[in-house]
């Protein structure tokens, strides 16, 4: 009787090892829990070796039986152990995968995106314009002195533009460029002709603001110098540019006068019903080559020169200069 109590309870606790083993190896989120339970119930003093133990005290006839049932469960704990094992692998393999996807469909962070200026766009286009003819791109100095400035290009001293009401002078040899002429006269003194240049860049006058003045604006000067250069390269050059740029408006040549270019001309575009004057340009003056050491009988040269601000504002009907310059983003985000 006593063995047969005791086969009955080595049954029993067979039933609640297995029972309790399999709940926590379901229930176990990481393999170092999961080894802790196999030690615990299939180590050398785990609890089914102290089952296999008392085994022993059973009566031999007994102990077949328990001791199958208690191999069947080893190998069942085994398989539930490697089975979970595997589950929690591909489980931790999965959440790292879902770490690293990124959805190209997720919509953008909402992170405004910045654009460039009005005034940049507008150089770049008309700076496009000109490099597509062969024009080479060419830049320098904000701080000129009265050579580059005036002298050079046939500018008298006693010319109004000279006056210190016209002028930032720094002191008596320097002063803030007054227009983008200076780079090409610089250019000039390196380079021989032919010339195909284009000179855009940042220009001072001591203007007081109002809705078409502003002390500091932007130029794009232009300049060609060849053999048998005349007005008639001049005007088809400044046609195709214009058209280019605004559209096939209305343009008239208006004669006027620069001291550095004879003849002269400002430049008109009709819009909406009114000439609007976009450019001035002329004949490079025989005095200006002369003093850069260019022969005028062999070479001559044309020029023309354009606010970036006035042509923007040309184009897009916008009304004050000012608006360029204040950073309203009611403004800016038009363009
Ligand atoms: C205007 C008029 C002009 C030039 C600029 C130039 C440059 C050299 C020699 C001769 Cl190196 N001329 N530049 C010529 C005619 C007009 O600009 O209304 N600008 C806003």
């Amino acid at each position: 009787m006593s063995s047969s109590v005791q086969l009955k309870h080595l049954s029993e606790e067979l039933d609640l090892l297995e029972a309790e083993a399999a709940n926590k190896i379901a229930e176990a989120s990481d393999g170092e829990t999961l080894e802790k339970l196999r030690l615990n119930f299939l180590g050398k003093k785990g609890r089914l070796s102290i089952v296999l133990g008392a085994m022993g005290k059973l009566p031999g006839n007994e102990r077949p039986l328990v001791g199958q049932r208690a191999n069947l469960l080893k190998s069942q704990l085994q398989e539930l152990i490697s089975q979970r094992l595997e589950v929690l692998k591909s489980q931790a393999l999965e959440k790292l995968l879902a770490q690293e996807t990124i959805d190209v469909t997720a919509p953008p962070s909402g992170i405004p995106q910045g654009h460039r200026h009005p005034l940049v766009t507008t150089t770049e286009k008309i700076i496009d314009l000109f490099s597509g003819l062969g024009y080479q791109v060419v830049e320098g100095p904000e701080l000129e002195s009265d050579f580059y400035n005036f002298e050079a290009l046939n500018i008298p001293p006693n010319h109004p533009a000279r006056d210190m009401q016209d002028t930032f002078y720094l002191d008596k040899s320097f002063l803030l460029r007054t227009h983008t002429s200076p780079v090409q006269i610089r250019y000039l003194e390196n380079n021989h002709p032919p010339i195909r240049i284009v000179s855009p860049g940042r220009v001072y006058r001591r203007d007081s603001v109002d809705a078409t003045h502003s002390p500091v604006f932007h130029q794009v000067e232009v300049l060609a110098i060849d053999e048998g250069l005349d007005f008639s390269h001049l005007r088809g050059t400044v046609m195709a540019f214009l058209k280019a740029f605004f559209g096939d408006l209305p343009i008239r040549f208006r004669a006027s006068y620069f001291p550095f270019t004879e003849p002269s001309a400002e430049v008109d575009v009709q819009w909406r019903g009114k000439w609007l004057e976009v450019m001035g340009c002329g004949m490079v003056d025989p005095a200006v080559l002369e003093g850069m050491g260019i022969d005028p009988e062999r070479w001559t040269g044309f020029a023309a020169g354009l606010g970036v601000e006035r042509f923007c504002m040309v184009k897009h009907g916008i009304d004050d200069i000012r608006r360029f310059y204040t950073n309203d983003l009611r403004f800016l985000e038009q363009f």
